[in-house]
């Protein structure tokens, strides 16, 4: 931006006054941007990443999301954020220590957030040395850069309830006879990790500890129970089901038919209506409980953690815990598919079973609510009917482009 510093004694111009003011609103901008706290998240283009993004956007602050290299464009989560100023993305790969350290340097971000992982419980098992690669190693690659260059940046390491496996603690209720004991999962419960993927995010978990109590970096970790939302990743199992029951009612519907049972014939594999046929919604172990939040509830749970003085581990849960099971009652009793009824619409297939499960995961939030004052707003039973609406509706949409496009 150029204006006149110097008139030589004559009048500004209009345009001499215009260009003065624009020159003046870009630097209080610019200072603005330099007083803003600047943030790096990996796994931005994640279902996390993507809510904490829009949080910490509202909150005012800079945002850099980390992306690795990816052949065909991937970003349909963050896609809302490209046009703010405050929000830019840049590629590095977490396996690759030398693009993390660069990272650190060249952003010294005041916080980062590191929610970028091989994720997948049932792939960890296919791809063990890649899964620790990611999960373990790049966590070590962040806390060597951090120690490096940027030591005070306060960092936030993504840790999962997957880590105590088998394990739990029991309450005894003494006072209620018909339910002696109640089991939980807290920050004091051993883990006992079931997969490759547990293990090794129960290493970087360790690491984590290590750095925090030898380098006295300011690093948490968020022990986080399953969190959903309509974002979600489409193999996660609450998502296979919203979005197959999205799919099977707008296949009715384009049909003319509801999706009272009676319409259709069901054999193994598919259902079968006049006209044409579904296939059936296939699940592997559907007798494993799971403790369910909303994402956008969990973000916040991990700035809160980043805004203490002292750092510390804590589990984020909602203290309810539902089988599969019950997820995929709820969710077909919104489109009118009572329990009776719903073993017609699926099939148990062994290929989604995993050589090691974990059966039964419930948090115990105290810790978080106490000291942190975190509280999850999204119910269940909510939580539910927002990823089958949000599905129902990109049914929908899918629908009418594909009749009025020419
Ligand atoms: P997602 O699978 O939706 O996102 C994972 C992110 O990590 C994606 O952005 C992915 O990029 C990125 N990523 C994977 N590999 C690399 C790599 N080599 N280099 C750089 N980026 C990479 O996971 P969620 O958002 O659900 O979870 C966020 C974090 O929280 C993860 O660490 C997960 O393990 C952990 N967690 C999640 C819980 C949940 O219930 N959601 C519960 C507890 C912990 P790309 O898009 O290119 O694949
Ligand atoms: P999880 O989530 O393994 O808990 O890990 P996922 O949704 O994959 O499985 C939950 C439970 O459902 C059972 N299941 C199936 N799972 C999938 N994906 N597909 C199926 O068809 C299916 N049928 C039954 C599973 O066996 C399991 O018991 C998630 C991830 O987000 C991790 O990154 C995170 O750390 C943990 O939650 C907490």
């Amino acid at each position: 931006m150029k204006f006149k510093y110097d008139y030589d004694g004559r009048d500004e111009t209009e345009e001499d006054v215009i260009a003065r003011k624009k020159f003046l609103e870009l630097s209080r901008e610019t200072t603005k941007q330099r007083s803003k706290p600047k943030a790096l998240i990996t796994g931005i283009t994640g279902q996390d990443g993507s809510y904490l993004a829009d949080l910490l956007l509202d909150k005012g602050y800079r945002v850099v999301g980390l992306k690795r290299r990816t052949s065909t464009d991937n970003t349909e989560r963050i896609s809302h954020l490209k046009e703010n100023p405050d929000f830019e993305l840049q590629e590095f790969d977490i396996a690759d220590s030398g693009s993390v350290y660069s990272a650190v340097e060249r952003n010294q971000p005041n916080e980062i957030y590191n929610l970028a992982a091989q994720s997948h419980v049932k792939t960890s098992f296919d791809q063990p040395c890649y899964t620790t690669q990611v999960n373990t190693i790049g966590v070590v690659n962040f806390l060597e850069a951090v120690r490096r260059f940027k030591p005070d940046a306060k960092f936030y390491q993504a840790s999962t309830s997957e880590m105590f496996g088998k394990n739990y603690d029991a309450k005894f209720c003494t006072d209620d006879k018909k339910i002696p004991q109640e089991k939980f999962q807290d920050e004091n419960t051993a883990f006992e990790p079931q997969s490759p993927y547990a293990a090794a995010k129960l290493a970087s978990h360790h690491m984590v500890r290590i750095y925090r109590e030898g380098y006295g970096l300011h690093a948490s970790c968020g022990i986080l129970f399953n969190h959903e939302s309509e974002r979600r990743g489409e193999k996660f199992v609450t998502r296979k089901i919203t979005k197959w029951i999205a799919g099977f009612k707008s296949w009715a519907e384009a049909q003319g038919l509801d999706t009272d049972a009676r319409h259709f014939e069901f054999d193994r594999d598919y259902i079968h209506s006049r006209r044409s046929s579904y296939p059936k919604l296939r699940l592997g172990n559907i007798e494993a409980f799971r403790d369910w939040g909303h994402a956008e509830d969990y973000v916040n749970a991990m700035w809160l953690m980043l805004q203490q003085k002292t750092p510390d581990d804590y589990v984020i849960a909602t203290g309810e815990t539902y089988s599969v099971y019950d997820f995929m009652v709820h969710a077909f009793e919104y489109i009118d598919i009572d329990k009776e009824d719903i073993g017609n619409f699926f099939m148990i297939d062994p290929e989604f079973y995993r050589p090691s499960e974990v059966e039964f995961l419930k948090g115990e939030p105290t810790k978080a609510e106490t000291i942190l004052g975190w509280e999850r707003k999204v119910s269940f039973q909510q939580l539910v009917h927002r990823m089958i609406e949000s599905d129902i509706n990109a049914e929908k949409e899918k629908t009418e482009k594909e009749l009025y496009s020419p």
